[in-house]
């Protein structure tokens, strides 16, 4: 399989391109998001996710050797808000925990890292059939990304799934979920956002997605976000952190928001 790492080795993200030429694109994520050149759109609509609460079945939660991600059944989708409706993937993080003190968000805020960051994965199911199709199309893939911060107060949405971790320590493992309710582990606040296109985080970098990226961070104690940062280890066994890319210059594009 792929042998990229995010800092280790001879295929570090400063040499993604060399191998995956499309990490080296003008249209790349994450990026940094300076408020001062933000362009505020009164026309952008809020978004209207279906399907989002209280899921019973059976979803999938997986140790990638990169992220811990959950795969997400069909009927969670986004109705209102794009041009086309988009049906959910599966969602995973990015967190920090190199040291104590470091942040883990892929997006930065005026050059200000976040504790970890949550991505939604979504395909455009009007367009085409399956993520698999829709994965290296311009006009493929919406991602929602939520920021996290540190807090006092255990946050009890995730209790569940910060201890089921646990479960899929080594990469490769994976356990199932039966109860899942993606709603409550969102903030309450969805009404601002900031909104550009750009491309998958990791190679092989397609620029695919018209991301979304949440300015009310979802908030966990100190010692969850410890969890999640000390959990996981990856594919050579060591512990899974820091797996977040650099911002990528922004060239042209313009980063919109919904609010002012
Ligand atoms: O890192 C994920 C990767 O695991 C895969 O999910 C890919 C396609 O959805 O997306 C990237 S990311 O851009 O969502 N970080
Ligand atoms: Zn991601």
């Amino acid at each position: 399989g792929e042998k990229w790492t995010y800092s280790e080795g001879e295929l570090d993200q400063k040499h993604w391109a060399e191998k995956f030429h499309e990490c080296g694109g003008n249209q790349q994520s994450p990026i940094d998001i300076q408020r001062r050149k933000v362009r505020y759109n009164p026309r952008m609509d809020q978004l209207v996710l279906t399907g989002y609460e209280d899921m019973r079945g059976s979803f999938l939660m997986k140790n990638n050797g990169h992220s811990v991600e959950i795969q997400l059944p069909d009927t969670m989708m986004i109705t209102k808000g794009f041009p086309d409706h988009y049906t959910a993937v599966q969602m995973h993080l990015h967190w920090g925990g190199w040291d104590l003190e470091a942040s883990g968000s892929e997006h930065t805020m005026d050059g200000i890292r976040y504790m970890a960051e949550l991505h939604v994965v979504h395909y455009n199911s009007q367009k085409y059939s399956s993520f698999q199709e829709a994965k290296d199309k311009p006009d493929g893939l919406a991602v929602l990304a939520f920021f996290y911060e540190d807090g006092h107060f255990e946050n009890t949405y995730y209790s569940d799934f910060l201890a089921n971790l646990a479960n899929i320590k080594y990469a490769g493992q994976s356990m199932i979920i039966t109860n899942l309710n993606v709603r409550s582990m969102l903030p309450e606040n969805l009404n601002h956002f900031f909104r550009y296109q750009g491309s998958l985080t990791t190679p092989p970098c397609h620029e695919s997605i018209l991301w979304t990226v949440f300015e009310t961070p979802i908030t966990l104690s100190h010692n969850q976000i410890r969890k999640l940062e000390s959990t996981l280890m990856d594919h050579e066994n060591k512990t899974l952190w820091n797996d977040y890319r650099m911002a990528q210059p922004l060239n042209d594009r313009v980063v919109e928001s919904s609010f002012l």
